[in-house]
């Protein structure tokens, strides 16, 4: 026979399993590429991961990074303004420390990304970032991007609202996603964008950042390749009738 208090410590530790693999579940989770673009690795897309920010010089090159086709430069991070490099803080290792006002010039983490100039008419832009959200004070994304001919700074103040953000961990870092489409507003393809993650005001601290740009083709060329195909299907069906 059992007795009751087996059954509770029974019970308790069913519990405590069920809690600790939740925790784990949420450790896994945590600090990951949790909101991938569904476009990601396709035709005209670059991506990169900061996790680490280890500084070659001034500059920071991304943990990872890919692009296809190919043709465009790494993307390199840097940092400015009033910011600095941690090992670890509060559990996690390489993360920036970001002052905002009253600190000037605030701190940030910039970032150049090329496009792959290939047709197309504007960027999609997505933007992930682990971050430890300061007690008072906000972010601020900014973008410069840049054409040939014309030079468009495409600001958000005081900050875009992220599509997503996971549940804080156990030292309230949490993951938010932000998506911009066409930056280019109208201007066009651009060559390249900065994009920026500044510490508007108060402290923040950032633990990894992982970017996802996609050149958006012409509707035009899209029309043009679906009458293309449909000309050649036509042409066939003449030729084996
Ligand atoms: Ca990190």
């Amino acid at each position: 026979m059992v007795s009751a208090g087996k059954v509770t410590t029974m019970k308790m530790i069913a519990v405590t399993v069920a809690v600790a693999a939740v925790l784990g579940l949420a450790r896994l989770a945590y600090g990951d590429d949790v909101f991938p673009p569904t476009w990601r690795g396709g035709y005209r897309t670059v991506f990169a991961e900061w996790d680490s920010f280890i500084q070659d010089g001034t500059t920071i090159p991304p943990d990872s990074w890919s692009a296809s086709p190919g043709g465009v430069s790494a993307p390199n991070a840097w940092l400015s303004g009033d910011a600095e490099y941690y090992e670890a803080y509060l559990g996690h290792s390489g993360v920036l420390s970001l002052h905002g006002a009253p600190s000037w010039p605030q701190g940030s983490i910039e970032t150049l990304f090329e496009n792959h100039d290939l047709g197309g008419t504007s960027v999609d832009v997505r933007i992930q970032v682990t971050y430890l959200p300061p007690v008072y004070g906000e972010f601020y994304f900014s973008f410069n991007v840049q054409g040939p001919d014309w030079a468009h700074a495409y600001g958000t103040s005081p900050g875009p609202s992220p599509i997503a953000t996971t549940m804080p961990d156990s030292n309230g870092w949490v993951t938010s996603v932000y998506e911009f489409h066409d930056i280019s507003e109208g201007h066009g393809l651009p060559l390249s964008e900065t994009i920026a993650l500044r510490q508007y005001s108060g402290t923040g601290f950032v633990d990894q950042l992982v970017i996802d740009t996609r050149v958006v083709p012409e509707p035009g060329t899209c029309s043009l390749l679906a009458l293309g195909g449909l000309a050649l299907l036509r042409r066939r069906r003449g030729a084996s009738s």
